[in-house]
């Protein structure tokens, strides 16, 4: 088989990659070694940058987003009894919206069916040949059926363990471990407030979050091996009532869904292309999930990456050449903003370092110039 883009992973960045290139008249064959259900029904991300939001509607994929994604202004950081409103709207004139990443996947996946793209799910053996001559890749497909696709080029879109990062000879890496970890909660209970806190607090950081009016979601800063065994429903919600209180103020608690436990890293790969490999989204870059920038950063890739591509098929390789360097600009300020705010919103050190987080968050409170520079980072740079 030929096809003109082979892209290996169908994560939002793999789905996103295919749909543009598709409308741009470029061919693509999607690569996944999950089922479709299980892509789909992955709950991670939930916020979307003012400039992913007008990308999506820009191609056809806004109308269940403006129905049903929830436009925030900004967000709460919370000291122990002090809430503060940073007004991103009010600061830089842009907003982000709660929309889940499975809904932009559900989104993707519907738009892929209808314009009837191949896609193979449950693939195994993913193995890329010959990015510098003659790109092709080979797999075996859901029936064990083994099988080969030549391409112009080859998409890495396979996440952190995927296997295409390991086709770029000597990369550079760098990469930062945190000494603490994310519980995450999903529960059937309406948000407890109108936009996303996020909480420093002496037992640990604590988030609120939300899905829909009717789910919440929450995270509670544990140790990176925790056990979630020792976690009994009861605890979390007496942890989060701890972390995330302030007078006047209660946390509604409901039936707790899924919970887990989240590792957290900053990672960059560089360069993030290889001949005719590409690296997109975290399979070239991982940032901790304080600030919402993960998802975000996977789009701006494929958005960039689906540009240069479009207009290397024209015969003009000025942006597939920039494309890492240009890409990796946008990655490393991305990478300093979660590295900051998850710095400086987690317990860890000593009280020092308490004192040292609890003066840089009273300074982001209250200087506009500091507001201003965490809402535009948030809120997100333009595309
Ligand atoms: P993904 O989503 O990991 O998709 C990679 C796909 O590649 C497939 N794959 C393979 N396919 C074929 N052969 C192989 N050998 C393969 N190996 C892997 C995988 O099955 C998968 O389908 O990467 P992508 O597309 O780059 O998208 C990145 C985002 O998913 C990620 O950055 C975000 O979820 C990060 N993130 C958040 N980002 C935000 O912008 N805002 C948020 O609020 C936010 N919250 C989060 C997050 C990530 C979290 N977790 C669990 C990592 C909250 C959490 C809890
Ligand atoms: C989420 O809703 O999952 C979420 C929101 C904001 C973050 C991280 C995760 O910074």
């Amino acid at each position: 088989m030929r096809t003109q883009v082979v892209i290996i992973g169908a994560g939002p960045a793999g789905l996103l990659l295919s749909h543009l290139l598709g409308l741009d008249g470029i061919d693509s064959v999607l690569l996944e070694r999950q089922t479709a259900e299980y892509v789909q029904a992955r709950i991670r991300a939930g916020i979307l940058e003012a400039g992913t939001v007008e990308l999506l509607r820009q191609v056809g994929l806004g109308d269940r987003l403006d129905v049903q994604g929830m436009e925030h202004r900004g967000i709460y950081l919370q000291s122990p009894g002090e809430r503060h409103h940073i007004d991103f709207t009010d600061l830089i004139g842009r907003s982000v919206t709660v929309y889940g990443q499975t809904e932009v996947t559900k989104d993707l996946m519907v738009a892929r069916e209808k314009a009837g793209r191949l896609a193979y799910y449950e693939a195994s053996d993913v193995a890329v040949h010959d990015v510098s001559e003659k790109p092709h890749v080979t797999f075996v497909d859901g029936d064990g059926t083994a099988r080969r696709i030549d391409a112009d080029v080859v998409v890495g879109c396979d996440g952190f363990h995927g296997p295409s990062r390991a086709s770029i000879p000597d990369p550079k890496v760098w990469e930062r471990t945190y000494p603490f970890a994310w519980l995450g909660v999903l529960a059937d209970v309406a948000p407890s407030t109108d936009e996303l806190i996020y909480a420093w607090h002496p037992d640990g950081f604590a988030m609120h979050s939300m899905r829909s009016p009717r789910v919440s979601r929450f995270y509670l800063q544990v140790a990176p091996d925790e056990d979630i065994e020792r976690w009994s429903d009861d605890r979390i919600w007496t942890a989060l009532s701890e972390r995330l209180g302030v007078d006047g103020w209660t946390l509604e608690t409901g039936t707790i869904t899924e919970k887990s436990v989240l590792p957290m890293r900053s990672f960059v790969t560089t360069p993030m292309r290889h001949g005719h490999l590409y690296l997109a989204g975290d399979a070239a870059h991982i940032v901790p999930p304080t600030g919402a920038k993960g998802l975000n950063l996977a789009v701006a890739d494929v958005a960039l990456l689906a540009r240069a591509l479009k207009a290397s098929f024209r015969g003009d390789d000025q942006l597939v050449d920039a494309y890492s360097e240009t890409a990796l600009r946008r990655v490393w300020r991305c990478t300093h903003f979660s590295w900051w705010m998850t710095s400086m919103l987690h317990r860890h050190g000593d009280d020092f370092d308490a004192q040292l987080q609890l003066s840089q968050l009273r300074r982001t409170v209250t200087s506009t110039a500091a507001k201003t520079e965490l809402a535009d980072n948030y809120a997100g740079l333009p595309l």
